[in-house]
């Protein structure tokens, strides 16, 4: 691995790739934790015999994510999909509930397999997360609620989407998988709205190997939540309502804890990735590193590229045919935005139309590797070789275009097709 400066180094003009197949660089590489403290909390588990079912670990994960997140209340879920279906049973939702397209697909999912329907509103082009006044316009006599999607950790406009819920009699949500070690005008992420849903899936910043949490200042709220995560029951034989398997088990309780307490370290590190990014792209024509609102305290979990292709000579995908062919694994989180994936595009195949900032940002962006896994020097090889694209972006774009074969090797996603 060494820095790109000069065209013929880079790989799709026939250099060898920067990274091989053992070290190529992902977007959600997972943050590792102290070894040797998991394992242990894994030996107490297999000394009690006590697996899963709201076990002392997943209790204690409670107590320490209600005292990191400034909230009363936590309940901890099997995964951020299944936290958005409790919360919206526990808040008895259906018919629709306003939310952004600009989201992995996830939070409408939950919904639809609920039978709430999602209406996808626009997004704010400063804040790139549900825009309130466009959220207004979407309300109906069936709309339930509104789900904010706190984006790559960056905070929705929590108080006038608080201020739209509260005018409308509408529920507010946050999907705030993105959004653990994060606050908003000095107050915790999870302290606006109904509730929160964190994942702690293990790409998050805090990971369960899967899982999540509900954050709430409700204590009814909460208790529902913890009645539908668990089959609805109350008891031994008392089912009091329509439930789930939403349990988190006592691994993933004990990976999340392992993963807490080294929480800080992890920040640091997103920190250090995302400074260097910022300065070494700083002066590169048509690229630009998205920055936290002022009034934020930010994760730096997910380092997000903007790439105007006018500017920059070169599109996003083009860019993103460099860096594949070098083994960096950018993302184009989340394209096409959920409007156009199914079963969202066939009931309305028009909805871009309406959603032209979502349109505009899902055509820019690109994420880029962060996180533990990744150090200074990676990020140098990684923001060398953007550079010298661009320097030479029409010269790529040529090379592309003979091609004609993209040279983007198969999907690095461990999704199988
Ligand atoms: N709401 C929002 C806004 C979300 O972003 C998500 C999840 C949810 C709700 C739902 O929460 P969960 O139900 O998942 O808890 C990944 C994650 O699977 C997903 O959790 C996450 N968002 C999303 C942003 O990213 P994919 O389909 O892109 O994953 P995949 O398999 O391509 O993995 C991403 C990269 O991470 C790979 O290139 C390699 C690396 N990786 C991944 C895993 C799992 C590893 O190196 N090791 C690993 O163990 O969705």
């Amino acid at each position: 691995m060494s820095e790109k400066t000069q065209r013929d180094e880079l790989a799709v003009f026939g250099g060898p790739p920067a990274f091989g197949e053992g070290d190529a660089l992902h977007v959600g590489r997972p943050n590792i934790g102290d070894r040797a403290r998991f394992l242990e909390r894994v030996s107490g588990i297999f000394d009690r015999r006590r697996l899963t079912n709201d076990g002392p670990l997943v209790r204690e994960l409670e107590r320490r994510l209600a005292d990191a997140l400034d909230v009363p209340h936590c309940v901890a879920v099997a995964s951020g999909t299944v936290g958005l279906q409790v919360a919206a049973r526990a808040l008895g939702l259906e018919g629709e509930v306003i939310m952004p397209s600009l989201t992995f697909v996830a939070t409408a999912h939950a919904l639809e397999w609920l039978g709430i329907r999602p209406v996808f509103g626009d997004v704010d082009a400063a804040t790139l997360t549900l825009d309130p006044a466009r959220a207004a316009d979407l309300v109906t006599p069936r709309t339930r609620a509104l789900l904010g999607v706190h984006l790559w950790g960056r905070s929705c406009a929590v108080e006038a989407l608080e201020r739209l819920a509260v005018d409308r009699g509408l529920r507010l949500v946050f999907d705030a998988a993105h959004a653990f070690g994060c606050t908003h005008a000095g107050r915790g992420i999870a302290r606006f709205g109904d509730v929160s849903v964190f994942s702690f899936h293990a790409t998050k910043v805090v990971n369960s190997f899967e899982g999540g949490a509900l954050a709430t200042r409700d204590a009814e709220l909460a208790a529902r939540a913890r009645l539908v995560r668990n089959f609805g029951f109350a008891g031994y034989d008392e089912v009091v309502c329509l439930g789930t398997n939403g349990k988190m088990s006592e691994v993933s309780a004990a990976m999340a804890l392992t993963s807490l307490e080294s929480l800080d370290q992890f920040l640091a590190a997103n920190r250090r990735n995302y400074g260097a990014y910022r300065e070494a792209l700083a002066t590169v024509p048509g690229v630009s590193v998205l920055g936290p609102d002022p009034e934020d305290g930010w994760n730096h979990h997910y380092v997000v590229l903007m790439v105007d292709r006018d500017r920059a000579c070169l599109g996003r995908d083009e860019l993103l045919d460099v860096l594949w062919a070098e083994g960096i694994f950018a993302r184009r989180y989340f394209y096409p935005g959920c409007h156009r994936m199914e079963p969202y595009d066939s009931r309305d195949p028009a909805a871009g139309r309406r959603l032209p900032v979502t349109e505009r940002v899902l055509a820019a962006l690109l994420l880029l590797p962060t996180g533990s896994a990744v150090g200074p020097a990676e990020v140098r090889t990684v923001t060398s070789t953007i550079r010298t694209a661009v320097n030479h972006g029409r010269a790529v774009r040529e090379e592309l275009a003979r091609r004609r074969v993209s040279p983007r090797p198969p999907a690095p996603s461990l999704r199988r097709p």
